[in-house]
């Protein structure tokens, strides 16, 4: 056929290196850029079967997030701005690892396994990160995707959850919002405006309840607006999409973006991922006392906050101190309502014990653990009415269900429903809209976070103070072979190699307040402890001793 004569073609300009095996891991497949080229044409190749498959638009990202500089990496998205499935995951990693010989043969089997029509038509939408070597790896998934006569949209620089938004949105016939960069501003900004005009009605509200002045009802609006928050972009495609989104919010949110790439290196002593591990600032940032600031990673799919206190103490505020602000306010806006929708928080072995405890005990909510991964916590998130699920190194967002999502509206609108309860379901209503459903997103999240604080008048480190992190460490432990170790229970114990869980549990035993896991990285070829104790000394000396017993 034509069609693969034009592969074989192409497939040559993109040859594999002999013998070089990859993996299509939680974060798709990444190594150093020199490796990928053939790994980047081959996807934009499965990318098209799969858009034929599915009789939908397939998005590609080329992007290694918080990865160095040097490297690189892409992800396959879905028709609703998911993940792909295990299933195709298994075929791109085989289509991927087929030398070059054997490539048409793999190619076939995979259209054969899964009875593609190949006379469907194929949409595929690519984006990529601000990287150097993303200019040409891009530009092999669009050959990948030519090469199957499958239409390409190029979105050129995006950050990973516009792509998916892009997807979604070309999917749902632009119910989900308008498939454009623009379309995604305006969507995400403009309920910031009646976010916080909303606010402004709650003040007012509040305010002529308590009988106050006017004065002091201008100056409750006045007080707040408009918000000022620093903002360090990794470096990276965050940072030039804030800028394009600056005049939108202009008189609601000012930004002042540092590390906008114009003189740093992308993630270097910077980013999310960094201020989150090294539990420190990125270099590169202004920081006065008390001032809210936040880190996004390479591809702004991940957010945390911090500040430093007047005795310059660095305070940070990770995915859980994100989920369970998001979780608060959701709850307290369903109580407002009156509906009774089940809402849970869905965290990984790496949830800080604080902030399980703060969340069962005190805001008595559903909590779920899953393994590391977004993919894992995504899909448990969708077993609930309103599901919010973080990671702790910032990479979370919520998911309504359709029927969550019938009720809010439907009360909107609702005749007999009473001022009050309606400006709740209208907050509740905006919310889901800011929020990118599809994926975690640094801005979408920041939007949100921003907009809570506001309305409920809160500061950064009131909202710290919800409940107080224990002390904690994270390490890794250079082995043989990671792939001995074994996990079960959301990756909280270890089931091989034999003796290790009983090592580590007479370890834990020895600190109060303690707990320690170890796990097989997806994305490094490493082992991760992590332990937190009562306190960061306890802490420190458990995450050795568990390293060694790794051993
Ligand atoms: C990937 C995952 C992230 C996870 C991290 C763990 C996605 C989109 N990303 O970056 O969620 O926290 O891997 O890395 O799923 P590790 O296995 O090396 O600890
Ligand atoms: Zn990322």
């Amino acid at each position: 056929m034509a069609q693969f004569q034009e592969v074989s073609k192409l497939s040559s300009q993109h040859p594999k290196p002999p013998g070089l095996v990859l993996q299509y891991g939680t974060a798709g497949f990444r190594s150093n850029a020199k490796h990928l080229d053939h790994a980047m044409f081959r996807t934009g190749l499965l990318a098209t079967l799969r858009s034929k498959k599915t009789k939908a638009t397939i998005g590609v990202m080329v992007t290694a997030s918080h990865n160095p500089e040097e490297d690189n990496g892409v992800k396959l998205i879905d028709p609703m701005g998911n993940m792909v499935t295990a299933e195709w995951e298994g075929y791109a990693t085989q289509l991927v690892n087929a030398e070059q010989d054997d490539l048409l043969i793999v190619l076939k089997d995979i259209i054969e396994k899964e009875t593609v029509n190949m006379s469907q038509e194929a949409n595929v939408f690519v984006g990529k990160d601000t990287r150097s070597s993303s200019v040409s790896l891009s530009q092999a998934v669009l050959d990948g995707v030519l090469a199957l006569s499958g239409h390409s949209k190029d979105y050129g620089l995006v950050t990973t959850p516009q792509l998916h938004y892009m997807v979604c949105c070309q999917n749902t016939q632009g119910k989900y919002g308008e498939p454009t960069v623009e379309g995604y501003y305006r969507k995400l900004c403009q309920l910031l405006y009646s976010i916080v005009s909303l606010c402004v009605c709650v003040s007012l509200f509040v305010c002529f309840f308590f009988f106050f002045f006017f004065s002091s009802v201008q100056h409750a609006i006045h007080s707040f607006l408009p918000l000022h928050l620093s903002v360090d972009g990794a470096n990276g495609i965050g940072a030039l999409k804030l800028h394009e989104m600056e005049s939108h919010v202009k008189s609601e949110l000012q930004i002042s973006v540092f590390n906008d790439g114009s003189k740093g290196k992308l993630n270097y002593e910077c980013g999310a991922d960094f201020v989150k591990m090294q539990q420190k600032p990125p270099t590169g940032m202004e920081m006065s006392p008390g001032e809210r600031c936040c880190s996004y990673d390479g591809d702004a799919d991940r957010i945390v906050y911090y500040y430093t206190d007047s005795e310059g103490q660095f305070h940070l505020l990770d995915g859980d101190k994100i989920a369970t602000l998001i979780s608060t306010f959701l709850k307290e806006l369903l109580t407002q309502v009156g509906l009774d929708l089940k809402i849970a928080v869905v965290q990984t072995a790496y949830a800080n014990g604080s902030s399980t405890r703060y969340l069962e005990d005190t805001m008595k909510v559903i909590v779920r653990c899953t393994k590391t991964g977004v993919k894992h916590l995504h899909h448990a998130a969708q077993e609930f009415d309103i599901g919010v699920y973080f990671e702790a190194n910032g990479h979370g967002t919520v998911l309504f269900s359709e029927v969550a999502e019938e009720k809010i509206q439907l009360l909107t609108q609702d005749p007999n429903t009473n001022d009050e309860r309606k400006r709740a379901a209208q907050l509740l209503q905006n919310t889901i809209n800011v929020i990118n459903q599809t994926v975690g997103d640094a801005i979408s999240d920041m939007l949100l976070i921003e907009a809570i604080l506001a309305i409920k008048g809160m500061t950064v480190q009131q909202w710290d103070a919800i409940y107080t992190d224990l002390p904690n460490r994270q390490l890794k432990v250079k082995v043989a072979d990671r792939r001995v170790i074994d996990t079960t229970d959301a990756e909280r114990r270890a089931v091989s190699p034999a003796g290790l869980q009983e090592a580590i549990d007479s370890l834990v035993k020895k600190y109060k307040l303690a707990r320690s896991f170890v796990r097989p990285s997806g994305t490094e070829d490493v082992v991760r402890v992590y332990a937190e104790a009562e306190t960061q000394e306890s802490a420190d000396a458990l995450a050795h001793e568990v390293s060694l017993a790794v051993y």
